[in-house]
């Protein structure tokens, strides 16, 4: 078996945390991990439905995600979370969740920040979803990056660099660096 714990990225829309958590996941799985996504499409829907994007809504978004993926690497699971998570405190506060819930002394694999980095000007023209286009026309207030802040990992256990590297790539040193923390 492997101990639970947290892999939490952080990044721009558009700087490809949805992708590599997804792809992570189904290398994960076929390695014998147990491997849970928390991301916007099952998260944002539901337990955060009611949360938009000022700074406290993602303030409490952020804390409700930190907790639930504690709990479910309290049961076990390797949680993957891919979500912008752009400041510092929140993601500081996250990983507290999980020390808390799970001490030293309790076997665990602990919290680990991973930075999906893509500069603004890479995310604003690969723009998936045209948002970049509607946060610059003013039809998104409070857009990431654009006209909300991000404040990068100081020090991330991580860094994917996706300007550099591919899909297969970036969850490439993903795995081995999940293979080298939690492969007991
Ligand atoms: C940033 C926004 C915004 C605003 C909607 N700012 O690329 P996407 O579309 O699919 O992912 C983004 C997602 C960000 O939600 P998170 O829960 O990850 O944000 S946070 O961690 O800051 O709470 C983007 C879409 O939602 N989106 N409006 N104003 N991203």
């Amino acid at each position: 078996g492997h101990p639970g714990g947290v892999l939490w990225l952080t990044g721009l829309s558009g700087a490809g945390k949805s992708t590599i958590a997804m792809a992570l996941e189904q290398e994960l799985f076929r390695r014998g991990f147990q491997v849970f996504v928390l991301d916007g499409d099952n998260v944002r829907r539901g337990l955060s439905a009611n949360l938009g994007f000022a700074p406290e809504d993602r303030a409490e978004n952020i804390r409700r995600i930190g907790e639930v993926a504690a709990l479910f690497a309290e049961s076990g699971q390797i949680v993957v979370t891919a979500f912008i998570s752009p400041y510092r405190s929140d993601r500081d506060r996250a990983r507290q969740a999980l020390a808390k819930l799970l001490p030293s002394g309790v076997a665990t694999g602990g919290f680990h920040e991973i930075y999906v980095k893509a500069d603004l000007a890479t995310c604003e023209g690969r723009d998936p979803k045209g948002l970049y286009q509607k946060a610059r026309a003013g039809e998104i207030a409070e857009f990431t990056g654009i006209s909300a802040p991000y404040e990068p990992p100081a020090e991330a256990e991580l860094m994917i660099d996706t300007e550099k590297l591919d899909i297969a790539a970036a969850v490439a040193l993903a795995v081995s660096y999940v293979e080298r923390h939690f492969r007991k």
